[in-house]
């Protein structure tokens, strides 16, 4: 019953949609088969983005429909202070898979990156965009932004607009605002201590509310997957403490990881390189940290769904969550028993379940420690040749 009447507000929702003005004189079909892409392919993806967002398989068409109107609603991504890691996620694939082809198609009005103007036409194009588009585009900011009397550590464009202006004035007439990565979602790497440009997450620019979708960088499916939902719902999805879609950084890494059972087997790679590391085991005693990250890493994968941190042998950093440089290293020894505490006190839709989720992680971090205590009395058996 609760599908039935979502299923029937979405086929509303895509009607309204279908009836505004299309950039594209092709169909997402058209553009796709121009890459070899086949529809079985393209199918494919659609139904994984539909489990992925933790749709029943019967929304499957729904998503190939809002897939093709991914090009109605204009999308403006402005750079603050980052690495274009971000972008580079998305777009920077060797052979461009669906997401990053459907990230073509949609229609995005500007981004630093990928557009052709510079200087003043830049400028221009920005402004030009925010005024045509007023209250109906998708803002999607990457970046930390410094602010108040450190602005100017970041300056854009030929008048020296800084970050934070840019992104408050880009804020005010959006839709919908999507922090993209750890740095906008939180502040990242240039707010890690002692934060020299005073760096701060996107959430503290404006008073707009900012759906978080940190990762450094994110996965392109979670960037793309964030546009669908809004495309379906035109809500805010269901956020956790952080502001993060419950759909993609719902559980752990910790949860999902294929290591996961030699973690609870007691069997730790004791430093990398080892006979344990080519055996793939666990990766906690040497300093993974995914049992304190939210993210779905180990099912999404990145580049083309190829692999991700620990497939390639190295723990997860915990580049998902806040102020994770300042709270999760050294990344390469384990956090042991030392609670996890964020600075993001009292930030976040759901304060019950911050504090709840700060003690489940505080009591993971005990608890995870003690096991891997306990299991270095039962080494694997071979240990003392190692
Ligand atoms: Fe880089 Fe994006 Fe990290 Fe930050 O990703 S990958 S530093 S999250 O803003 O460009
Ligand atoms: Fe996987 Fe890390 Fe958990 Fe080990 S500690 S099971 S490597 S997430
Ligand atoms: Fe980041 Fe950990 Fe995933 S380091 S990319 S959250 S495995």
């Amino acid at each position: 019953m609760q599908y039935e009447k979502m299923h029937d507000s979405i086929v509303k929702r895509l009607d309204e949609l279908s009836k505004l003005p299309t950039i594209h004189n092709k169909s997402i079909k058209s553009v796709i088969e121009e890459k070899g892409i086949n529809r079985r392919d393209f199918m494919k993806w659609v139904a994984g983005m539909t489990a992925m967002l933790s749709l029943p398989s019967s929304f499957t068409p729904l998503i190939a429909k809002a897939t093709e109107l991914t090009d109605r609603i204009p999308v403006v991504w402005l750079h603050m202070a980052e690495c274009t890691g971000c972008s580079e996620s998305l777009l920077r694939t060797s052979a461009p898979d669906l997401a990053s082809l459907i990230f073509d198609y949609i229609s995005l009005e500007y981004h630093e990156t990928v557009m052709a103007a510079a200087g003043w036409q830049a400028e221009h194009n920005l402004e030009d965009a925010i005024e045509k588009y007023k209250g109906r585009y998708i803002l999607m900011v990457e970046g930390g932004i410094p602010a108040d009397s450190s602005e100017f550590y970041l300056t854009i464009g030929p008048h020296a607009h800084t970050g934070a202006k840019n992104a408050k004035k880009a804020s005010e007439n959006a839709m919908a605002i999507f922090a993209i990565g750890t740095c906008s979602s939180f502040g990242g790497i240039q707010a890690a201590a002692p934060n020299p440009t005073n760096a701060q997450p996107l959430s503290k620019i404006t008073n707009k509310p900012v759906i978080n979708v940190p990762g450094c960088p994110p996965s392109e499916v979670n960037i793309v997957g964030n546009v669908l939902n809004f495309i379906l719902f035109g809500t805010l999805p269901a956020l956790d403490a952080f502001n993060r879609p419950k759909w993609a950084y719902g559980l752990r890494i910790h949860d999902l990881c294929e290591r996961r059972g030699h973690f609870d087997a007691g069997e730790f790679v004791q430093e990398f390189g080892d006979e344990y590391a080519k055996q793939g085991f666990c990766l906690y005693k040497v300093g993974c940290k995914g049992p304190y990250t939210f993210n779905n890493c180990s099912r999404e994968r990145f580049n083309q769904h190829t692999s991700w941190p620990i497939q390639a042998g190295h723990g997860c950093i915990g580049c998902s969550e806040p102020d994770f440089w300042d709270n999760m290293g050294p990344f390469e020894e384990p956090l042991g028993d030392r609670l996890y505490e964020t600075a993001m006190d009292g930030f976040g839709a759901d304060k019950t379940a911050d504090t709840v989720g700060i003690a489940l992680l505080a009591t993971t971090g005990v608890a995870v420690a003690t096991h891997a205590i306990v299991s270095a009395y039962k080494k694997p058996k071979d240990d003392e040749e190692v």
